[in-house]
């Protein structure tokens, strides 16, 4: 990312909650990513990656902005998206800053007609991203400009690639001249708050969303059943389950002689490891089905608990 050079700088320090907001896919978790330099939140090709409210820190001379990735909103009337729908608009309400961002390559329709609704009740100071400006046509950009004109008169509006960082720094301008002013909530090194098991199991689960397609990528959710981290001793020992909902799933996971589910596993060993710089990591990964997983509420309540430290 660019050095901020233009800035002013003064001794008042800004500190704000950022809820990003936007329908499946418009690239928030990139855009968190991106900006906090370091994967928070997991990315995938296929709409609603994400499940819960995740934190991301970003830290600077001007203060700090926590920015909590939310899950995409798709309205929808199965119980696992009604969940995600709430966890959407229970972010709205809570930050200082809103952080709408748009997929410059759809246009604008009853869904993000619904979640600029939502957003105009939550009464929440402002900032909008076209996103996706690496892709996206003149006649496309100004077709959302003409949506948030519309019901946003007011709000920045900003041209953004998030899986460039491109326009990123403006937008961070944006974003701390309507931060208030406050002392850091967090520790100036920090990135995240979600706790071991949560980061370990979204990192699986990444891995395996993008080894999939269809509608597979939904129908797994992935638990952290063991951990053991000696630190004195430099050790790590992980084991976690990919639940699939029917056994038929199972077979695609694990693959031909086993080779899916052993690119998952490497792939998935790579970025645990980065958690635990300088330790050994032993992971064992296994697949079991949990039938209609998605209507059954103590899983649900499982995998929408708190998932902050
Ligand atoms: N070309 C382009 N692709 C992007 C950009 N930002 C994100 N993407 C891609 O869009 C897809 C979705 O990105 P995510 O960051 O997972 O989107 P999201 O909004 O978090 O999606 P949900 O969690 O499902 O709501 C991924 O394939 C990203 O690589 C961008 O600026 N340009
Ligand atoms: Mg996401």
């Amino acid at each position: 990312m660019e050095s901020f050079s233009n800035f002013n700088y003064d001794d008042v320090m800004k500190s704000a909650t950022v809820s990003v907001i936007g329908r499946p896919s418009a690239g928030k978790s990139t855009m968190v990513n991106t900006i906090c330099e370091m994967k928070v939140s997991i990315t995938s090709p296929i709409p609603q990656t994400t499940r819960n409210k995740i934190r991301g820190i970003y830290t600077d001379q001007r203060g700090q902005l926590v920015f909590i990735d939310t899950p995409g909103y798709h309205l929808s009337e199965k119980t696992i998206n009604r969940k995600m729908q709430e966890v959407t608009v229970s972010a709205l309400s809570e930050s200082d800053i809103i952080l709408y961002i748009i997929d410059g390559k759809r246009e604008p329709k009853k869904e993000e007609e619904t979640l600029s609704s939502l957003i105009k009740e939550a009464e929440v100071p402002l900032v909008c991203a076209i996103n996706k400006k690496d892709i996206i046509t003149k006649e496309e950009e100004e077709n959302v400009r003409f949506f948030l004109k519309n019901r946003f008169p007011s709000a920045p509006v900003l041209l953004t690639s998030s899986k460039d960082d491109d326009g990123i720094d403006e937008l961070l301008i944006e974003l701390f001249r309507l931060a208030p002013e406050g002392e850091l909530m967090y520790d100036e090194s920090s990135y995240t708050d979600q706790n071991l098991e949560f980061r370990i199991s979204e990192i699986i689960r990444e891995k395996t969303i993008n080894m999939l397609s269809d509608e597979l990528p939904h129908t797994i959710f992935v638990e952290v059943s063991d951990l053991e981290y000696d630190e004195e001793e430099k050790k790590v020992w992980v084991r976690a389950f990919i639940n699939t909902e029917r056994d038929g799933q199972k077979g695609i996971i694990v693959g031909k002689g086993g080779e899916n589910i052993k690119k998952i596993r490497q792939e998935s060993f790579k970025d645990i490891r980065k958690i635990f710089p300088g330790s050994k990591l032993e992971l064992d990964l296994r697949v079991k089905a949990v039938a209609k997983w998605r209507n059954n509420q103590a899983v649900l309540d499982r995998i929408f608990r708190e998932i902050n430290k």
